[in-house]
């Protein structure tokens, strides 16, 4: 198969790759680290896919200059990797682990002497286990141990680091962990979820407080948003929209970009949006202005209206909205089962730029796909469905920043393959593949493409 065209992107435009620290570090136990919600979920029998666990991953924590040297060959201008919170701060809040700080310490400076500029995610989904115990996101003080925990970050390495990126995908830790359950830490609860979305929200803007606080940071937050389409033109359908669209997007964008809860929350949820974690003040700590909003794209959804599986809205979780999700796309799938759509990016992006006046730049944070790669007898992986994935993504950001849209940058999920969390380890979204037993590293044909685009980038606009 031939390889396809490189987009053309803007002379400034930069390109990287994205981990998170319980997908790769392993290490789980070394050095002081405390456990995270992570680590209790994926430790409980029936979980995750095969029982499988972060304890070990992809064994980063001991092979980083090994990874480094593999970006540096890339040639990639960021690197986005998250923090292990429970690394740092045990017990999330108190006693601080050195060994933990130590270790970013020797991340950070490897990557900067490889010339790579490093984004850092604070919280990834991995919350200290001490901080589930005393009641997670559902509570106030999460937010505020949040606030401490980017002050003492921020502290240590905001000589080094430039880009922060306080919460990554707040929709799947409030959501897909309280309400559906099929993560950390794994409940279903409807006024649960609701609070945890809440108290992310108020932990990101407490966060982007105490990173400016320590100097002249880049902040933003990265949210996976989605295009959301209705199955017709039928009310009922059209309302199933809106309600899916309160929930994946408006929970989020409303409050930090348009500062105002969404419209159409009573609808969604009855009535339970509005409870007591509202406080007065919120939607101001919220809706600090931001330097960027990282984006996470994948694939769109189409809805349609559906009966509500528990009719008592106080019995329902969050994500019982009365909708149903349909396939229309007639495209084919990666191994998430996800359509693969570009064009759907382009309007996705297209209607952030259009809806938010006040919209920072954009960052796309993640975009990749997980497919049934291969190793042929000379070691090689022909990973054509991943680049073509990859290629047209890209093209769909050039067709977005052609009308307007200002993207800045594009980071590929992921580096490597990794622990992909419930579906552990049987789907694999890396450049370069990892070989559980061995942890030898090896890079796909997508990686050599992506280093050529890169290469020809940058010659092109020295
Ligand atoms: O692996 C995840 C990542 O942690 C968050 N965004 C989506 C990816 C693929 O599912």
């Amino acid at each position: 198969m031939s390889s396809p065209a490189f987009p053309v992107l803007p002379p400034a435009f930069r390109f990287g790759a994205a981990t998170a620290a319980y997908q790769i570090e392993g290490a789980h136990d070394e050095d002081g680290r405390g456990p995270s919600i992570w680590d209790t979920f994926s430790h409980t029998p029936g979980r995750t896919l095969d029982g499988a666990t972060g304890d070990t991953a992809a064994d980063h924590y001991h092979r980083y200059r090994e990874d480094i040297a593999l970006l540096r060959e890339l040639g990639v201008h960021d690197y986005r990797f998250s923090i292990s919170w429970s690394r740092l701060l045990p017990e999330g809040t108190g006693a601080v682990n050195a060994k933990g700080l130590d270790f970013y310490d020797r991340l950070l400076d490897e990557l900067l002497t490889a010339g790579i500029a490093p984004a850092v995610t604070l919280y990834h989904w991995d919350l200290p286990q001490a901080l589930e115990d005393r009641g997670g996101w559902r509570v106030r003080e999460t937010a505020e141990a949040f606030a401490a925990y980017a002050a003492l970050v921020a502290e240590r390495y905001g000589d080094r680091v430039r880009r922060w990126i306080t919460l990554n995908e707040p929709y799947c830790s409030a959501f897909v962990g309280h309400a559906e359950g099929r993560h950390a830490p794994g409940t279903r609860e409807g006024r649960g979820a609701l609070a945890a979305a809440h108290h992310l929200l108020v932990g990101h803007g407490l966060a982007v407080r105490a990173l400016r606080a320590a100097g002249d940071q880049e902040v933003g937050i990265t949210l996976n948003l989605d295009r959301v389409h209705a199955a017709s033109d039928r009310s009922d359908d059209l309302a199933a929209r809106r309600r899916a669209e309160t929930l994946h997007n408006d929970v989020w964008a409303e409050p930090l970009f348009a500062g105002r809860y969404p419209a159409h929350e009573a609808e969604t949820w009855a009535g339970l949006a509005d409870g007591p974690w509202r406080q007065p003040g919120d939607l101001a700590v919220i809706g600090v202005p931001l330097d960027f909003v990282g984006l996470n794209y994948y694939r769109p959804i189409c809805v349609t209206a559906a009966p509500h599986r528990e009719p008592d809205p106080e019995q329902r979780t969050a994500v019982d909205i009365g909708v149903a999700e349909t396939d229309p796309y007639g495209t084919r799938h990666t191994t998430m089962g996800w359509p693969v759509v570009p064009s759907a990016f382009t309007e996705l992006l297209a209607q952030l730029h259009d809806r938010y006046p006040r919209l920072p730049p954009i960052w796309i944070t993640e975009n990749g796909s997980a497919e049934a790669d291969t190793v042929t007898p000379d070691g090689h992986v022909h990973d054509g469905d991943r680049t073509r994935y990859l290629a047209d993504h890209l093209q769909a950001v050039a067709d977005a920043i052609a009308a307007g849209v200002d993207v800045r940058g594009y980071y590929v999920w992921s580096l490597l393959d990794n622990f992909e969390w419930a579906r552990g380890y049987d789907q694999r979204f890396g450049l370069i593949r990892v070989d559980y037993d061995t942890q030898t590293r090896t890079p796909k044909d997508s990686y050599h493409w992506y280093r050529n685009l890169i290469t020809a980038h940058r010659a092109s606009h020295r």
